[in-house]
């Protein structure tokens, strides 16, 4: 296949944190690779990729300690850094994980105090994000949850959670932002049970809320394949829920520690049906991509990763709208009776269900067991275009 001419625009709407091309490529066993990248660097480097805009959380922008002074004048250089370049903030989040007195958790720490601050820190945040123009505000409990059983009483961890997410709702209520929540759920790591663990857990929560229509999800790629789940039925029914508030996008390689790949390595298949649901739905907040150019990279290669993460995505979507767009997928997909599980299983209401004997008493059941549903023709038409093969 010769090489696509697609080079993504702000009109693509990506976004990257800072901590994303940031990372210095610290983990557990190894010391930081690279140095430290100055955010306004940052975003000169992103604009100049195509991208929309960067997020943060605040202690990537403002060092955790910075006096008010330090504060004013980091804000200052980065929103004319912002302006120059062109790009939006349409997010920020809060680090309540990194620090040590967040090692039993913000939100739901068994200090009460430690959750104080936890708010505070973060109200203090939110501030600055609406400042900047942030729509939603995301909230990923990273350090909520336990390694043993008796560590952390779940129901009541629980009742805090809400009454952190009822009380900053109340805050950005009372001031007036238009700022919606987004919680990213994620299995475990740093925890080792993390609370919500999955989509389905973060929106069954988010009923329980004083404000549920102000609390929404930003799932993240990897985090639901490190629990093995298929991630674009996540995001389907996210839609579906009307919770889809924003995205991470990255790659992850089944279940195993929290990888961060660029957008469409690891799991391939799923990328494509993810970018082909997020394309057909119609799917218009940011495509955000939260990943980690490995720390083998020098920033050559952390630049490459980050336009890889674009450049995967539009070439996706390019390879979903021919697979859509093909005569063949389209017999197909009737083949297999897509059609029909779009219509009403009993428009004629209950009483015509229960007086239609073709239903069930003259209902054929061995013949339907018989038919054949075709998918295999349909999967092998994916294929095909994912691989450049139609
Ligand atoms: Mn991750």
């Amino acid at each position: 296949m010769t090489s696509l001419p697609l080079a993504p625009t702000p009109a693509d709407k990506f976004t990257f944190g800072l901590w994303t091309v940031g990372w210095q490529g610290r983990d557990p066993f190894g010391d930081a690779t690279r140095p430290a990248l100055d955010p306004v660097e940052t975003v000169q480097r992103l604009a100049a990729l195509g991208a929309y805009g960067v997020t943060f959380h605040d202690d990537d922008l403002i060092p955790f300690g910075s006096g008010e002074t330090k504060r004013e004048s980091i804000v200052k250089r980065f929103r004319s850094a912002l302006d120059t370049a062109g790009l939006k903030v349409p997010m920020a989040t809060t680090n309540l994980f990194t620090h040590p007195v967040f090692k039993d958790g913000a939100f739901t720490a068994n200090d009460r105090d430690v959750r104080r601050y936890a708010l505070r820190k973060t109200i203090r945040n939110i501030d600055l994000a609406a400042e900047l123009g942030a729509s939603v505000y995301v909230a990923w409990g990273g350090r909520e949850g336990a390694e043993s059983g008796a560590a952390k009483d779940v129901r009541t961890a629980l009742d805090r959670l809400k009454e952190a997410f009822d009380l900053l709702g109340e805050y950005v209520e009372q001031q007036g932002y238009d700022l919606r929540f987004a919680i990213e759920p994620k299995p475990n790591e740093p925890r080792g049970d993390i609370l919500l663990p999955t989509v389905g857990h973060a929106l069954a929560f988010i009923n329980e809320l004083e404000r549920p229509d102000r609390v929404g999800l930003n799932p993240e790629v990897g985090h639901e394949q490190m629990a093995g789940l298929n991630f674009a039925h996540g995001i389907a029914q996210a839609l579906w829920h009307g919770k889809l508030f924003h995205i991470d996008l990255n790659g992850q390689s089944g279940i195993k520690y929290d990888q961060d790949l660029r957008f469409g390595a690891g799991d391939l298949r799923q990328a494509f049906w993810l970018v082909d649901l997020l394309e057909s739905a119609g799917y218009d907040g940011p495509k955000h991509f939260d990943f980690k150019p490995p720390r083998t990279e020098d920033f050559d290669g952390v630049w490459a990763s980050a336009a890889a993460c674009m450049r995967n995505y539009l070439l996706l979507a390019e390879r979903a709208r021919a697979f859509r767009a093909d005569p063949e997928v389209q017999a197909a997909l009737t083949a297999s009776r897509l059609p029909e599980l779009a219509a009403r299983t009993a428009g004629d209401g209950l009483a015509g269900l229960l007086a239609d004997r073709s239903a069930f008493e003259e209902f054929d059941v061995d013949a339907a067991a018989a038919r054949g549903m075709a998918f295999e023709q349909l999967d092998q038409l994916a294929y095909e275009h994912l691989l450049g093969a139609r």
